[in-house]
C-alpha cells in the first residue's frame, strides 16, 4: 500500500454475475460444491468444502444490489496480504500454504466472560448470510464482492464486554515458516486493526467467512476476516486470531508505519486526500473510467450519525 497507486490491473476474462449464478444453480441443484470444479475458469480456485452450506446464505437487507459483482478472478488474484509479499499476485501465489485449520480465535479484554472459539463453532453464532458490498482500497481501486459472514456484533456478544471497553482491537495470524511476507518488516507483525466499539457492533460491519458462496481463499483472509465497508480496505484485517477489547484507542500496523498517512478512522472520505495522491476517484477492478468516490464509500445513511460533531478531516 505504501509503494505505489496500482495501474496494472489484471484483464478480466470471465463475466463474473453470470458465472456466480450458473455455479449457484449447480449448488442449488444439489449437485454440490463438485460440480463448480468442471467450469471453465474456476478449478484453480476450488475453495474447500465448508462445514456448513455457505451457497445457502440468505442475502442480508444490508447487501447492495444495483452493482454489478467484480469477476471471481479479480476477487481472488488482486489481493493485497503483505504477510505473502507486497505485489497484488503474491498472495494467489502464496498464501496456500497458510494452515487454516485448527482455527481459534480469542476475544479477551475487558470482557466479562473471555472466551476462545474454534472456527466451527464461530459458522455457528449466527446464520450465515450474503452481503454484497463495495469495497474501497486505499490505493484508488475498488471491487463489487458478494460476502458470505455473519454480524461482528454477534460474535461479540458471546464474551460480554464490560462498560469499560471503548475499542475493539484485531489481531491477525503470523505463521513465519508459512508467510515469506513476515521475514521483511514491511510492517509491525502481527498485522493489527482496531475499530471504536461502537463501529465494531455497527450492523453493516461483518465477520467473513466466505465469497462468492463459497469459504473464503487464503488470499481473501481465510478462515475468517474483518468487513467494514465504509473504510478503506487496509482495515479489513485477514485472518484474524484475536480479538481484545480496550479502553484505549488501539495504535494499528498502518499507523505505525505512516502516521501522517493513515488515520485510526479510515472512513472512505473524498475531501480528505492521501497525503501523497487524490482520493477523489477510484477505478472499479473491471471498468475504465474512474468514478467518483463516494463519502462512506455510499453508505452515509447507514453510518454518518457515528461521527456527528467530529472533524473527519482531523479525525482522518
Ligand atoms: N492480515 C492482513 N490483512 C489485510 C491486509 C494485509 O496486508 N494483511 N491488507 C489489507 C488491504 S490494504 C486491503 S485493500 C484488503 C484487501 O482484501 P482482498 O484482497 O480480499 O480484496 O485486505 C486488508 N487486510
Ligand atoms: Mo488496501
Amino acid at each position: 500500500m505504501l509503494i505505489k497507486s496500482p495501474d496494472d490491473i489484471l484483464p478480466s476474462e470471465i463475466t463474473s454475475p453470470a458465472l456466480y449464478s450458473r455455479r449457484r444453480d449447480f449448488i442449488k441443484t444439489g449437485i454440490g460444491l463438485g460440480a463448480s470444479l468442471i467450469l471453465p475458469g474456476t478449478a484453480a480456485f476450488a475453495a474447500p468444502k465448508p462445514t456448513v452450506p455457505f451457497s445457502t446464505a440468505k442475502k442480508s437487507p444490508y447487501s447492495t444490489t444495483d452493482e454489478s459483482l467484480t469477476d471471481h478472478q479479480d476477487v481472488t488474484r488482486y489481493n493485497n496480504y503483505y504477510e505473502f509479499g507486497t505485489n497484488k499476485a503474491d498472495p494467489a501465489r502464496y498464501a496456500d500454504a497458510l494452515q487454516t485449520r485448527p482455527w481459534t480465535v480469542s476475544i479477551e479484554g475487558l470482557v466479562k466472560q473471555p472466551k476462545t472459539l474454534g472456527i466451527d463453532d464461530i459458522l455457528k453464532v449466527a446464520p450465515l448470510e450474503e452481503r454484497i458490498y463495495r469495497m474501497r482500497c486505499v490505493e484508488g481501486w475498488s471491487m463489487v464482492i458478494p460476502w458470505v459472514g455473519l454480524p461482528l456484533s454477534s460474535l461479540l456478544k458471546q464474551v460480554e464486554p464490560l462498560g469499560g471497553a471503548k475499542y475493539v482491537e484485531f489481531i491477525t495470524a503470523v505463521q513465519p515458516e508459512n508467510m515469506p511476507g513476515v521475514r521483511r518488516r514491511v510492517l509491525d507483525w502481527p498485522y493489527t486493526e482496531g475499530l471504536r466499539l461502537d463501529e465494531a457492533m455497527h450492523p453493516l460491519t461483518i465477520m467473513a467467512v466466505g465469497l462468492y458462496g463459497e469459504a473464503l481463499l487464503n488470499q481473501n483472509g481465510a478462515p475468517l476476516r474483518l468487513v467494514v465497508p465504509w473504510k478503506y480496505g487496509f482495515k479489513n484485517g485477514k485472518s484474524i486470531v484475536k480479538i481484545r477489547f480496550t479502553d484505549k484507542e488501539p495504535r494499528t500496523s498502518w499507523m505505525k508505519a505512516g502516521p501522517f498517512e493513515y488515520g485510526f478512522y479510515s472512513n472512505v472520505n473524498p475531501e480528505v486526500d492521501h497525503p501523497r495522491w487524490s482520493q477523489a476517484r477510484e477505478r472499479r477492478i473491471g471498468e475504465f473510467t474512474k468514478r467518483k468516490t463516494l463519502m462512506f464509500n455510499g453508505y452515509g445513511d447507514q453510518v454518518a450519525q457515528l461521527y456527528t460533531g467530529m472533524n473527519l478531516k482531523i479525525n482522518f
